[in-house]
């Protein structure tokens, strides 16, 4: 059984993000899973679950995956904003500084970027998203084989204590660590950028001193040439305790250049010997993606899918990025496509 989990999220929309000195409007859409859900509905209907029915995570796993405080701030953005829209300007870079009392430096303070704005609704929809990962994660606890979260704002960025690059709670981890107290897993990351944000909170867990059931891997643009600017080096792997890999890249990937890393990676994860998979998926990948320089195709997407699926084993994507709206329907269809066919 497949079922695909969509949250459009309509009320949360930033209208700009601060990019190099300049206000531009804001990449992450309603557009981009509006036309994602419009695809899957006119290809498969009854294989989508909707937010009333989906599982609310519980305060207590998101307390587990992110720093409880940082929990504690983003509910208290419900009271504490109005409807216009926040960006931090002062950034809590770095260890050792104490947390500012005043609500501009507490934003900051918490965030990685000036691409995340935050107002009275942030935190539901920020909620709603990890909901719809967290409702696919028990859906293959209770025995699907695939499930799709098509959920935004996207995840992958937010760490253990921060927000950033258009996230503000790690869907991905959250779906992996609820999956991981049943057995092993593995995560793979597919968006075009690094998934700092979750290899961040499965290693802080781990320092903590939690033995962490998880491999992380990330296939991406190298991080010396773009966003998060900060992790996701081939020669940074995690240590004896907690291993990840990264495969950063440079421009102009091909569908073939690229599955040539993807089949590295996924023999990495079969290595692992996980029972349940997590693929953080972006479509920030295609060639006409705005933002990124990649080259894949949408016919593309479908053999990835196969690929990912020939693992065999229980498979959940969660959706990132990919900010072309025009394809992203169809790009979304085809990696659907190539699910379905890995179920035979
Ligand atoms: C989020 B996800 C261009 C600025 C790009 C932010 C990128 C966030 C990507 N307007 N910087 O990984 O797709
Ligand atoms: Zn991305």
């Amino acid at each position: 059984m497949f079922k695909e989990f969509v949250a459009v999220n309509l009320s949360h929309q930033p209208p700009y993000e601060l990019w190099e000195g300049r206000l531009i409007s804001h990449a992450e859409q309603v557009a981009r899973v509006a036309n994602i859900h419009d695809a899957l509905k006119r290809h498969n209907p009854e294989s989508i679950v909707y937010p009333e029915d989906f599982q609310q995570v519980p305060l207590e796993v998101l307390k587990q995956v992110h720093l409880p405080e940082y929990v504690d701030y983003l509910l208290s953005l419900r009271e504490k904003c109005s409807e216009d829209y926040w960006l931090a300007s002062s950034f809590g870079y770095g260890g050792g500084i104490r947390r500012p009392t005043e609500e501009h430096g507490l934003l900051g303070y918490y965030s990685m970027d000036s691409y995340t704005p935050v107002n009275n609704k942030t935190t539901e929809a920020a909620l709603i998203a990890a909901s719809g990962a967290y409702s696919a994660a028990l859906s293959l606890e209770a025995g699907n084989r695939a499930a799709y979260a098509v959920v935004r704002p996207p995840g992958h960025h937010s760490g253990k204590r921060n927000m950033g690059g258009y996230c503000y709670l790690n869907n991905t981890a959250i779906a992996a660590h609820t999956l991981s107290q049943q057995g092993r897993v593995g995560i793979l990351d597919v968006d075009y950028h690094h998934g700092n944000g979750t290899f961040d909170i499965f290693e802080q867990n781990q320092k903590q001193g939690e033995a962490q059931a998880v491999y992380p891997i990330s296939i991406h643009a190298d991080p010396g040439r773009k966003f998060p600017y900060r992790s996701g080096y081939e020669d940074q792997a995690g240590n004896d305790h907690f291993k990840y890999k990264n495969y950063p890249l440079g421009e102009g990937v091909t569908d073939e250049e690229y599955n040539r890393v993807l089949l590295k990676a996924l023999q990495d994860l079969a290595d692992y010997n996980p029972d349940f998979l997590v693929v953080s998926m972006g479509f920030d990948t295609y060639g006409g993606d705005p933002i990124a320089d990649f080259a894949l195709t949408t016919s593309y997407y479908r053999q990835m899918a196969k690929e990912i699926m020939d693992l065999k084993l229980k498979t959940l994507f969660v959706q990132e990025g990919g900010y072309e709206i025009e394809a992203i329907g169809d790009n979304a269809l085809s990696l659907v496509k190539g699910i379905k066919e890995g179920l035979k």
